[in-house]
């Protein structure tokens, strides 16, 4: 048996992106966004064609990102933050809600909201993962919401 694969590709011409990014631990989450842009810009998506909202917290993004998507101007948002553990539960009340909130904000409207956000235990966790030695969350968000947004578009356009 070969039944068909249907699988998103990384040709995001044309296709329209929001970048929803969070200010805390800004000297972190800008470099994810700086990450995001060379992704998308690398698969050829033109500057008119991204809008980056700011919100203060992690917590505040799945808000953000589900106005965004009920707008229908965008194929796929890409959620950027960084929340790093300290010594309270804090952390795991912010990471907690805003993993499931950007999960909601998919299901919810079915546009693809990507998971950007890098939690860590320490900042050089975090700055490892920010274009450091373990790559940069934000450019792999923006090849995701690529490969998503492709394939929302061939499932809407081809079955
Ligand atoms: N927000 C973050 O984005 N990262 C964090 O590490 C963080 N910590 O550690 O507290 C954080 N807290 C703020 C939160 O996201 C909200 O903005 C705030 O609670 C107001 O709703």
């Amino acid at each position: 048996m070969k039944p068909r694969i249907h699988k998103g590709s990384l040709k995001a011409e044309g296709l329209r992106f929001a970048i929803v990014a969070s200010c805390w631990n800004d000297f972190l989450t800008s470099r994810l966004i700086e990450g995001a842009l060379g992704g998308l810009e690398k698969l050829g998506v033109l500057e008119e064609d991204i809008e980056i909202f700011r919100v203060p917290g992690a917590f505040e993004i799945p808000l953000i990102a589900l106005k965004v998507a009920e707008s229908g101007k965008f194929d796929a948002i890409i959620c950027l933050g960084t929340i790093i553990r300290g010594e309270t539960p804090h952390f795991e009340y912010v990471a907690g809600e805003t993993t499931k909130g950007i999960s909601l904000v998919s299901v919810k409207t079915g546009i693809p909201a990507i998971f950007g956000i890098v939690t860590a235990d320490t900042v050089e966790q975090a700055t490892n993962r920010a274009g450091g030695k373990a790559g940069n969350k934000g450019y792999e968000a923006a090849l995701a919401a690529v490969e998503m947004a492709t394939l929302c578009k061939l499932i809407k356009e081809n079955l």
